[in-house]
């Protein structure tokens, strides 16, 4: 199995720091966490690639290559996963949707393949059980937290972090700790 994880562009806002990221080199101000975070939750024998727009271009054939786009986003980046979800449609791409964005409007979401809603930890095992037996629902959600000893550590090599910077905000002076 082949999944693609696409993070959608942040438009401009405070947190982006669009302006400011170029003098120091670098293209966004945070890692995808929740997308890095579910793919070390994913079968380690299925090939997994990310693309986050805020750092690169989703190309066409990153989409040929995948059978499934997972996408993570927040309301924020709401009318760029509006963008990735056509592009899907358009290739036949299945699509599995998660995070805040799909959470909390996922009555929005009709046209994505499959919605695996709140925590990963608790609704993504169940989603990959039934997809393995053929039996994939639309919609899987649950109220239940998870022990977040047991969430695993995300899967940092599908990003160059040389072009993130990671708390570090130009604005911010250093901290003295
Ligand atoms: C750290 C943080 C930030 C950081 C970095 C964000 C990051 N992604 O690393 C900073 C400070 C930059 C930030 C900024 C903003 N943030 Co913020 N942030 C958070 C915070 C505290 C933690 C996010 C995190 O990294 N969690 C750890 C990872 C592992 O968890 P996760 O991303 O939630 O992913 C889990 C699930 O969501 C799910 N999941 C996620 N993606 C996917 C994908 C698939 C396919 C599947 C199956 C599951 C899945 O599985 C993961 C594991 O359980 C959350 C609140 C919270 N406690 O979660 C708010 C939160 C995500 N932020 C929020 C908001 C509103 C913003 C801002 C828009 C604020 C503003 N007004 O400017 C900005 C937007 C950024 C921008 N560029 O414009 C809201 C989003 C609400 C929404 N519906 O979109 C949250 C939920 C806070 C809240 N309760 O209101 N934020």
């Amino acid at each position: 199995m082949k999944i693609l994880l696409v993070y959608p562009e942040f438009p401009d806002t405070f947190w982006s720091f669009k302006y400011a990221l170029k003098f120091i080199s670098k293209k966004a101000t945070h890692p995808p966490l929740g997308l890095l975070t579910v793919a070390a939750m994913l079968p380690k024998e299925w090939e997994k690639k990310l693309v986050d727009m805020n750092v690169t271009t989703l190309r066409d054939k990153d989409l040929e290559w995948a059978d499934f786009a997972f996408i993570s986003a927040m309301s924020v980046q709401k009318a760029a996963a509006r963008e990735v979800i056509s592009k899907c449609k358009k290739m036949g791409i299945k699509i599995v949707g998660g995070g805040p964005l799909f959470t909390t409007e996922y009555e929005n979401f009709g046209d994505v393949d499959h919605l695996v809603l709140n925590e990963a930890e608790i609704t993504l095992p169940p989603f990959l059980e039934d997809l393995r037996n053929g039996c994939a629902k639309h919609i899987y959600t649950s109220k239940e937290l998870p022990d977040i000893e047991k969430t695993p550590i995300p899967l940092w090599e599908l990003i160059n972090m040389k072009k993130i910077c990671i708390y570090e905000y130009p604005i911010f002076p250093r901290l003295p700790f």
